[in-house]
């Protein structure tokens, strides 16, 4: 039978989850599949850890933005001295390659969804409450005018079309890696025969092959490294170069929403008023790309595909990417609304908890077990819920928060979970699981 903890006992249960993987440099994503620091992971893991300690959650972000690229990128990857993860620093070699990346801590060499400063706010409004100004004010002043160098490069290097759609230039940079979203461009990446060996380390760390991305996946993953490598990074390069370019509608809606949230973090902390001005004009601009996007057939947004020049219409749960930062006409908005919550998605009548999955179990895609093909991921639903808060609609909010702590109350912090039987995948004492439970049990 399945367990179900108590709150007290699920938050403690995620505390410990937390100190269980605090190395002492930083909180790795998870004891063993991911023993390094993950950008947007640990934008979610500062959030738990303020509820614990505003100083240690303030200290985690830190570490992440002491990673920062000299020109305002944020790596996906800070690496710990610990080893156990493929592709590893030697493998990325962005420092000896790209004189903007860190010599230490090393780091990878692409970027993750901007959620950096929805983290921020949240952060600051815990410590705030806990009578922790100072330590507030301090992260604030640290932090807001790196991030507003991270959300300069993203538009800078990252909005080829200068439409407000940011791109991407591997599927880790969108943190689904191997969704649905990305079978089409990714069938136009051939891997060279120059495409160096390597041994993939993550298999053995889940109980099924069919939980991680495939062996011709993995190939083309690493064949875009080798194309980055190649032009040493250079940003601007790779989006020339790279034979994967995608407008990626889910880390635009999140830039838009961030956007808004650091100029008005920025606003409370006296910025430059020019900076706020730009920043609510990037939103402004990703916002509509956003809405642009939308495909009135099937009521979802879409993913452009910037190498083979069409839409991306695979339906995902990315599609509501406009729920997560508005723009939308109120009548196509408030569908949007009720199609995620139908019985398509977060109310299709077969799953275990009214959460939206990555794919509809109605969708001839849906893989249960599969990774981002299918399985709920609590850390998007945290999304949805923290957006939906922010819009103003308690009940749906109230009801995502009540149902993924249904799901997460066997203790497990599954990476992901099978969306019909609640079974927990991936890694077990994943950080962000955990973290996001903390957050929804304060
Ligand atoms: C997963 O991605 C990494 C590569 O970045 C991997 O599979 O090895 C994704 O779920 C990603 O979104 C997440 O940040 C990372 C660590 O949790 O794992």
């Amino acid at each position: 039978m399945r367990t179900s903890l108590g709150p007290v006992q699920l938050a403690a249960s995620a505390a410990w989850t937390l100190s269980g993987n605090d190395i002492g440099t930083m909180i790795t994503a998870a004891p063993r599949l991911y023993p390094h620091m993950w950008s947007w992971d640990t934008a979610f893991i500062s959030i738990g850890l303020a509820h614990l300690s505003a100083a240690r959650a303030a200290q985690e972000l830190r570490t992440l933005l002491s990673a920062q690229w000299r020109n305002g990128m944020i790596p996906h990857i800070v690496f710990s001295e610990g080893a156990g993860y493929f592709p590893g620093p030697e493998r990325w070699g962005a420092a000896e390659l790209n004189p903007d990346a860190p010599n230490a801590p090393r780091t990878s060499g692409i970027c993750q969804p901007p959620v950096h400063a929805i983290a921020l706010r949240r952060i600051v409004d815990i410590a705030r409450s806990q009578g922790e100004r100072a330590v507030a004010y301090d992260l604030l002043t640290f932090a807001w005018p790196r991030l507003y160098r991270w959300h300069e490069w993203l538009v800078r290097h990252r909005d080829p079309l200068a439409t407000g759609m940011l791109a991407i230039v591997h599927g880790w940079e969108s943190g689904m890696d191997n969704s649905p979203r990305w079978d089409l461009p990714y069938s136009e990446v051939f891997p060279g025969p120059d495409l160096p060996p390597y041994v993939r380390l993550d298999r053995g760390l889940v109980a099924e092959d069919a939980e991680r991305p495939s062996d011709v996946e993995y190939d083309r993953y690493l064949w875009l490294i080798e194309e980055m490598r190649k032009v040493r990074y250079d940003a601007d390069a790779v989006v020339r170069d790279s034979s994967f370019l995608v407008g990626d509608v889910f880390v635009t809606a999140l830039f838009a929403l961030a956007s808004e949230v650091l100029a008005t973090l920025g606003e409370e902390s006296d910025q430059p008023a020019w900076q706020i001005k730009q920043l609510r004009g990037w939103a402004r601009r990703s916002r509509a790309a956003v809405a642009t996007s939308y495909d009135p057939l099937t009521g979802l947004a879409r993913d452009r595909d910037l190498r083979g020049d069409r839409w991306l219409s695979t339906s995902t749960i990315a599609g509501f990417a406009p729920l997560l930062c508005g723009g939308l006409p109120v009548g196509e908005e408030k569908s949007q609304l009720a199609m995620l919550c139908g019985p398509d998605w977060a109310g299709h009548p077969g799953l275990f908890a009214a959460i939206p999955p990555s794919v509809s179990p109605n969708d001839v895609g849906f893989r249960p077990r599969e990774y981002w093909r299918g399985p709920v991921w609590p850390v998007i639903a945290w999304l949805f819920g923290w957006a939906f808060e922010e819009h103003g609609w308690k009940s749906e909010a109230e009801h995502l928060r009540t149902e993924c702590l249904r799901l997460a109350a066997d203790g497990s912090f599954a990476e992901y979970y099978h969306p019909l039987t609640g079974e927990p995948l991936g890694s077990r004492q994943q950080s962000w699981t955990a973290t996001v439970v903390l957050d929804w049990l304060h």
